[in-house]
């Protein structure tokens, strides 16, 4: 029983003393395979095209939180997501830098600065900008309470609705406009599923208030680029902070990295330490052996 672990060697150097230092195989790279039977879990971002060829396979796991990238599994082999620590935490972090930046008017700043203009902006309290967060699990949680406690009303909205102490809930798309029309600021923090791509249209928009403002740190095929430009044309959205896009990379003479409405970074809202994956891993491969609940294992109806 071994896990294969296709990621970058740098990576891999710590996975395999991890690894080691618990006495559990794990074998690196496909080339390096001599007994395809022996592999019972995959580590990578992307798994091999013939997942076939590994008959006593289990789970594979991602490298990261979210699993859009993954295709369907085969019978019997579960897909489990990155729940390394601290990645939840990074990402909040991410959330909290971006809300605050659109919040105190950094795409303007930096607009004037790039013109040397001194020019001030009105500064408004937090307490006076409600924050919505679309996808209230383990990120969107820890959002929240981190932008509660600077003082924001914040609203979430999830598939359930289920109840978060502190937060008015919202839930399922029935709910959905009547969610957008009451914040000033959106979060998103949805996983990319079927429900969820596209989701941030034209339509969507027009539910929202005039001059909103939006944070995108879920997926990128969550958000149609050519209706947020629209939207920041009408005024609808006055500035938006994206962590994610549709493409990734971001083409070098795409319209959004010269709009001084639109900050963009390069996905980095997280970066899954390799100590850490490789820790969350281990619990993986013991739990399967043990037949208990696999930390982070993905529910395949839900897609999250
Ligand atoms: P969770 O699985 O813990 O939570 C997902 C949340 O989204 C839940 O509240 C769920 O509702 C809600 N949701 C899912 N589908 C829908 C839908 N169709 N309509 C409304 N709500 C929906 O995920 P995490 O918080 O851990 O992560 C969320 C996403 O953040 C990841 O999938 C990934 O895409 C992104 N991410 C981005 C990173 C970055 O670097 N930018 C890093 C890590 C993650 P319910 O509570 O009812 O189940
Ligand atoms: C992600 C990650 O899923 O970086 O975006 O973990």
């Amino acid at each position: 029983m071994a896990l294969l672990f296709l990621s970058t060697p740098e990576r891999g150097a710590i996975w395999r003393r991890v690894f080691h230092e618990a006495g559990e195989e794990i074998v690196m790279g496909e080339a390096a395979v001599t007994d395809p039977a022996a592999i019972t879990e995959i580590l990578c971002w992307v798994p091999p095209a013939d997942l076939g060829l590994y008959p006593n396979l289990r789970a594979v796991i991602s490298a990261g939180a979210g699993v859009d990238q993954m295709p369907p599994m085969p019978q019997g082999v579960t897909l489990v997501r990155a729940e390394a620590e601290g990645i939840e935490e990074m990402v909040r972090d991410w959330v909290v830098m971006a809300a605050l930046s659109l919040h105190r008017d950094m795409p303007a700043y930096l607009a004037q600065a790039a013109r040397g203009e001194w020019r001030t902006q009105e500064v408004r309290p937090a307490s006076s900008r409600t924050i919505g967060i679309m996808g209230m699990g383990r990120i969107g949680r820890l959002a929240a309470g981190a932008l509660s406690d600077l003082g924001f009303p914040v609203m979430g909205w999830s598939r359930s609705g289920a109840p978060v102490e502190g937060v008015r809930m919202f839930g399922g798309r029935d709910a959905l406009p009547a969610f957008l029309s009451r914040i000033d600021l959106l979060v998103c923090l949805l996983p990319l599923t079927p429900e969820t791509r596209g989701l941030m249209g034209r339509l969507f928009f027009s539910h929202m208030r005039h001059g909103a403002l939006l944070v995108q740190a879920g997926r990128g095929a969550q958000l149609q680029l050519d209706a947020l430009r629209e939207a920041l044309d009408l005024g609808r959205i006055e500035a938006a902070m994206l962590d994610v896009t549709d493409p990734e990379p971001l083409p070098r003479d795409h319209w959004l990295w010269s709009d001084p409405r639109v900050i963009v970074t390069p996905h980095v809202g997280a970066n899954t330490d390799a100590e850490a994956g490789a820790r969350h891993a281990l619990e993986v491969v013991r739990a399967l052996r043990e037949g208990a609940p696999i930390p982070g294992a993905v529910d395949p109806e839900r897609g999250y």
